[in-house]
């Protein structure tokens, strides 16, 4: 007796995965129904959504005005602001605002977090984003990201500053990026795997593309901005004169972290932004940034450090705080982190 679907020549599995959206994927993952499984699979789909207005506005933003270029504003970074920042970081807040589920948004585009009273006693969950991060690469319609991180209120923030959140990698309930290139593919992780999701236009779902991938042990890439050569420090340059007179690596930087570090999960290899002698903690945002793709890139197999200490560890002192960041294939960070090692073994005895 064959299958009404297999009747009609429709593989049941093409349908079921179709039907295995981000939130269903959530719930299959937490193996529960209880209501902390349901927060964070609402929190994920407001995610989602907030993927897919940002996803929208990106595909039509050379047609529309005010999209593209600045604001003429400097964000607490020290950075020029592009009107899609604001646009993205303001998506995220109305998506949550009236949800019930995050009591806190902190975003790279904030000096402070986003407070929303009303759900502070409900999940206690905030969410940690870079709204647009790469986003110099709007105006030339190449790659960018969102990339997120939720984490749940620890004892009480009495005094507003989210001082709590001030706590390592580790603590983070849940972590990933979208990546807004020739598809919309959103990567996440609760701690069980890592798992993707690419965007169908045509149903307004982002529906399941691959679970439990896993990065190679290593791969040829490396990914960096040779620009800064000059200023990095001696290991850093002898671990790339290493790779440019070894066969087998090649170089893919797009300026884009996202987009740079999802060619890394997927291929191999290496992506460092390491600390230079103008900026000696590198130019990355811990809390938003690099502790949300360690988390990802762990799940995955990989590592990721801030060239001495595991990312995960590092305990923040301040919200906008940046770190050096090596992260990648096994292989490929313990080869980055051998040269400052040996450089550091030099000084101590010299
Ligand atoms: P540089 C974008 O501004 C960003 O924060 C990351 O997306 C990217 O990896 C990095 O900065 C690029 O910095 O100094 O190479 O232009």
């Amino acid at each position: 007796m064959t299958s009404t679907l297999q009747s009609f020549n429709i593989p049941e599995q093409a349908l079921d995965r179709d039907c295995m959206t981000l939130s269903r994927h959530v719930l299959q993952q937490l193996e529960s129904f209880t209501p902390e499984a349901q927060d964070l699979s609402a929190i994920m789909s407001r995610i989602a959504l907030a993927g897919k207005l940002i996803s929208r506005r990106l595909s039509r933003a050379g047609l529309m005005a005010d999209v593209l270029g600045f604001t003429g504003e400097t964000n607490v970074q020290g950075e020029s602001v592009k009107k899609m920042d604001i646009y993205a970081n303001e998506v995220f807040i109305s998506v949550f605002k009236q949800s019930g589920l995050v009591c806190r948004l902190a975003s790279e585009e904030m000096d402070e977090p986003y407070y929303i009273p009303e759900n502070c006693p409900i999940g206690r969950y905030t969410l940690l984003y870079d709204p647009i991060d790469g986003s110099s690469n709007v105006d030339i319609n190449i790659n960018v990201g969102s990339i997120f991180a939720i984490r749940q209120q620890q004892g009480e923030d009495l005094n507003g500053q989210a001082n709590d959140l001030l706590q390592n990698g580790r603590q983070q309930l849940a972590a990933g990026y979208i990546l807004y290139g020739p598809s919309t593919m959103l990567v996440y992780s609760l701690g069980r795997g890592v798992h993707s999701f690419i965007l169908d236009p045509s149903l307004g779902e982002f529906i399941l593309a691959q679970e439990n991938i896993k990065i190679p042990e290593h791969g040829p890439i490396y990914s960096t901005n040779e620009g800064n050569f000059w200023q990095w420090d001696e290991s850093i340059r002898d671990y790339t004169r290493y790779v440019h007179r070894h066969e087998g690596y090649t170089s893919r930087y797009s300026g884009a972290l996202v987009g740079d570090i999802h060619r890394i999960l997927m291929q191999g290899g290496v992506f460092l932004y390491p600390g230079t002698v103008k900026n000696p903690q590198g130019k990355l945002r811990l809390l938003y940034e690099t502790a949300p793709l360690a988390f990802l890139i762990e799940q995955a197999g990989g590592r990721a450090s801030n060239g001495e200490q595991n990312l995960l560890d590092i305990m923040p002192q301040k919200l906008h705080q940046r770190t050096p960041l090596v992260i990648g294939s096994k292989e490929d960070v313990n080869l980055v982190e051998s040269f400052i090692s040996e450089h550091k073994r030099r000084q101590t005895e010299s």
